[in-house]
Formats: C-alpha cells, structure tokens, sequence
C-alpha cells in the first residue's frame, strides 16, 4: 500500500491540498480552492471580508471550516486514495486569530458527520470574525506592548520580532481593550494553524514554535509562553493559550467525522500545523543551515534557515521556530518587482530582456552609481516618505539606471540580513522575477554566492504533506532525516545555476559600506 500524507494550506484566499507518495517521492493530487469564488456567501474579497477602516482586515473562521468540508468532498469526488493517508498536517497564513468560547471543547468532540462543520461550531466562536495578517490598526498596541517589553531590542531578543501591528498579541490586546466582554467569554484563542488542526483532530490543538513566534507572546530560545509578554498584552491569557509543540508532532487520530463522512482511515494521524513561511521554507527544500531562499515577488521576500537563534536587534527581521527543529528567518522587502517594474516603466523599456542587456551592457558596481530602491513606503529599512534616492548617479542614464536598481535591491538584502551571522551557502529564487536571469547574476555577485531557481508549486500545502510524513514516521520510531524526505520533492530547474563572478564579488563588497552609508544619510532625513 501505498505511504499517503496530506498537507493542507489555509492561506489568504484559498484553501489548498497536496498529498505525496512518500516512497514514489512524487506529489500525487494537488487542489485549491479560492474562498471568494467557492463559497461566495461569506461575500469575501480575495479573502477578505469588506470593511469601512482600511486599517482593519478581518476574515471568518467559518468560512475556513466551511473551506475544509468542501475541500474533503472535492478530493472524494476526484476519487483521491483517502484511506491510504497515513497522517495530515497544515499550514496558516499566520498571525491571524480566533476566539472560542468554552463551548468549543464538547463541540470539537462531537463533532457529527450528519451536519456540516459551520453547524457544528454554533455557539463556538467568542468573536465572529478573525483579524488576519493584513491588519494594520494595532499601532498603538504595538507601542505599549513593545514599550513595557523594554523597546525594541529586548522584545526581538525575547518573542522573536518587534512588535508588528499584524502579530497576534498586539491584536489580542486591541481586542481586550475594545471588546472587554467579548474578551471574558472568550476561554480559547487559537491561531489560523490550530483552529483548522483543532477541526480534523477533534480537540484544542497545541500551536507550533514557527506560528507561535508570530504572535510576540513566545520566548523565542525557550519555546513557551512568555510570562511578561502575555502580562504586556492583556489579563489572563494564559488561561486561554493552548500549550506549544512542535510541528508536525502527532495530536491524535483524526476526528471520526472526517472518517465517517468522507472516507479517511481512522488511524489516520492528526498532527499540529504551522504556519505557511515555516511550511514554504520544507517544501522549498530549505533545512539545511546556511540555505536561503529569495521569493521574488511583488514583494521581496527573504528566507533563511538558522541552527542558533539570532534576533534582529533593529527589529527589521523576524525569527520563527523551523518544522526542522531550528529556526528560520523571513525578511520582507516590499518594493521587490513593483520597483523594478516602476524603473522599466520610467525608462519604458519593452521587456525584461531588453532590461537585462541593459544591465549586462554596464560595469558591476555602476562605477559607484547608487540608488536607494524605495518607490512604495518599505519595511525594510522603515521608510515613511518613499521616493527613489540617487547617488552619484545620472537620472538621464538608462542603463545605469536599471542597473542601478537591481545592485539596491540585492545590496539592501544582504546587508539587512548580516545580523542572522549566516553566510548564505546557496540560494534557490522562487517567484515570477525568478526566471530572470540578470537579475539571478547580480543577486549571486552581491552575495557571493551560487543561485538556483527553484518551482515548487503549492510550496507551503507541500511542507505540510512532508511534515505530516517527518511526524508520522517520527511516532513510529523510524528517526527520519530532514535532508532525505525532502529530496526528491524539491529539486532546483536544471540548467539554472547562476554562478558569482569572483571580480565582481569584490566590487560589491567595497560597495556594501558606501550603499549602507548612503541608506544612513538617508534614513535620518526619513
Ligand atoms: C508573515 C506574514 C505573511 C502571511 C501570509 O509574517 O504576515 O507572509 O503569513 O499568509
């Protein structure tokens, strides 16, 4: 018979599955749904549900239960081998919560195939809807946890992270100090990762080290709850925690609903969730020290495996627990391709690979042009006033120009993330500016270090499946290798190797100092 695992990622705007044949190495079914256009009477928009205050992003649990059936019935019905899934995990879109009442424990273990999950979860939900990652209307939270934790520095060192304004704490607190009565009754708090661990398994789930450092309320080096943390943000919050365990780790069968209704083997495994940045980072194939992975998307996204943990003490960064057991850095550049594309915009140039002859036609290191790539409002570095910033470089250069961004952007990464102490080894580009190869050829010269492109569709639902796979054999005592399971589900496209130039390395270094100090002059006028 064959090894099944399932993986399920519940991401912003739709609910995905991925189920591997372990000892095939090969992905055999994968499925997504979208929220808005599956289950329209939640009157979503891509995932979101409508609201006045810009700041506020709110999304609903029931809408993510009500995802779970349907995903159960679809994977039925395309005759999916769901007797042979020896174990499930997931992954959340993390930081975002849910709020039970003491209702949910009986509810949970009862749960009847005879009605559908949203009508077993009447009367469960402490808070009908779920504040999600895109929320921004915390700041003020932020400063008064991040404040009591002794600034910036001692709250990274402690949960992991600054305090930011999507981070589930700072959202409990809002939550406290505006709804106080809501807050009483509410006897459990669960993330997106738990809350949809909790459905298949049947009863409360543990939140995992990779999402539980996404709520500022984790001793980022301990793996618990942090005593001052929690008494930063709001009164008896321990009470309402589930505990904290490592991923993947088995939580029990799954629940007798999805046996009886949809045809899953009743000794089939539960196991806890993470969130969906720790589950890319396994199905990227990263779990190795020193690996790193480079999402070039409409943001820039900036992943790292680390085996100590080391915060970030400007509190740009942030540091999750890794499914592997160590840890795992993400870093967010938002200006990523909506940057480049303002630049080919600017100089309207017809394609990338006109750009990039235009890249390749001008010396490494721009005989010292500089730009500070800042279009859009950035996180990394903090920048409140955008706008692009030259040095010793002519606006009317073409060339220089689209070189000059592609050196920022790769300049900016390596320089904001020093603080992880880890050179990076190898780095595997994902995402649509991955396939180009101008870009790959300045970020290996920068970083000194080969890249790879790597596609991995549905990367965060394939952690999950191979994190499903690493507990399942973990519980059978099969001591499995982080290294070997992933092996053959995420291979780099061959003939992609981008090599550094040795010569051209050098100039970056030397142009390291002169970027971070014009970033220096900048950012004090900022
Ligand atoms: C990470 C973050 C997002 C969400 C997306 O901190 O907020 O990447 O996890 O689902």
């Amino acid at each position: 018979m064959a090894k099944l695992f399932l993986g399920l990622d519940s991401s912003t705007q739709s609910l995905s599955a991925v189920v591997i044949d372990l000892d095939a190495g090969k992905v055999i079914y994968e499925k997504s749904l979208n929220f808005d256009a599956a289950l329209p009477q939640f009157k979503t928009k891509h995932g979101v549900l409508p609201g006045r205050d810009p700041l506020v992003k709110h999304s609903s649990p029931l809408l993510w239960a009500a995802a779970l059936d349907l995903l159960f019935a679809e994977m039925k019905r395309d005759k999916v081998a769901l007797k042979n899934i020896l174990a499930i995990s997931g992954s959340g879109q993390q930081h975002g919560s849910v709020y039970l009442t003491e209702k949910v424990t009986a509810a949970l273990a009862a749960l009847d195939p005879k009605k559908s999950l949203v009508e077993n979860l009447d009367g469960v939900l402490a808070r009908k809807t779920s504040p999600i990652w895109m929320d921004s209307s915390t700041t003020k939270e932020c400063a008064e946890i991040r404040k009591k934790l002794g600034g910036i520095k001692f709250t990274a060192s402690r949960t992991g992270s600054d305090t930011f304004e999507r981070f589930t704490g700072p959202q409990i607190r809002k939550f406290y100090k505006t709804e106080p009565k809501a807050y009483e009754k509410t006897a459990s708090i669960a993330l997106v990762s738990s809350f949809m661990a909790s459905l298949l398994a049947g009863k409360i789930a543990p939140i995992d080290f990779g999402d539980g450092a996404g709520t500022n309320l984790m001793d980022i080096r301990k793996h618990n709850w942090n005593h001052d943390a929690l008494k930063a943000t709001a009164p008896s919050l321990i009470k309402k925690l589930p505990a904290l365990a490592a991923s993947g780790k088995v939580i029990g069968p799954v629940s007798s609903y999805f046996v009886q209704k949809y045809g899953l083997n009743p000794e089939a495994l539960a196991t806890v969730w993470t969130g969906d940045n720790p589950a890319s980072v396994i199905g990227l194939g990263l779990v190795k020290p020193g690996q790193v992975a480079i999402s070039l998307g409409t943001s820039d996204t900036f992943f790292g495996t680390m085996a100590q943990c080391q915060t970030d003490e400007h509190g740009e960064g942030h540091v999750f627990g890794s499914p592997t057991g160590g840890y795992m850095t993400l870093i967010c550049f938002k200006n990523g391709s909506l940057a480049r594309e303002k630049v080919r915009e600017l100089y309207k140039i017809a394609d990338w690979k006109k750009f990039g002859e235009l890249v390749a036609s001008t010396p490494a290191g721009n005989n010292g042009g500089l730009l500070l790539p800042w279009f859009e409002a950035e996180i990394v570095p903090r920048v409140n006033k955008p706008g692009p910033r030259r040095f010793d470089l002519d606006e009317k250069n073409v060339a220089a120009n689209c070189r000059a961004i592609f050196e920022a952007q790769a300049l900016s990464m390596r320089l904001h993330s020093q603080w992880m102490g880890v050179a990076p080894e190898e780095i595997f580009a994902t995402g649509g500016a991955a396939s180009d190869r101008a870009l790959l050829q300045v970020i290996a010269d920068v970083m000194n270090c080969r890249v790879l492109r790597i596609e991995v569709s549905k990367s965060a639902a394939l952690g999950a499946a191979l994190q499903a796979a690493h507990g399942w054999l973990s519980a059978a005592n099969k001591n499995p290798k982080w290294d070997k399971l992933v092996a053959a589900f995420s291979k780099p496209v061959p003939g992609s190797e981008v090599k550094p130039d040795k010569k051209a390395a050098h100039v970056y270094d030397s142009l390291l100092e002169k970027y971070a100090a014009c970033e220096y002059d900048a950012l004090d006028t900022n």
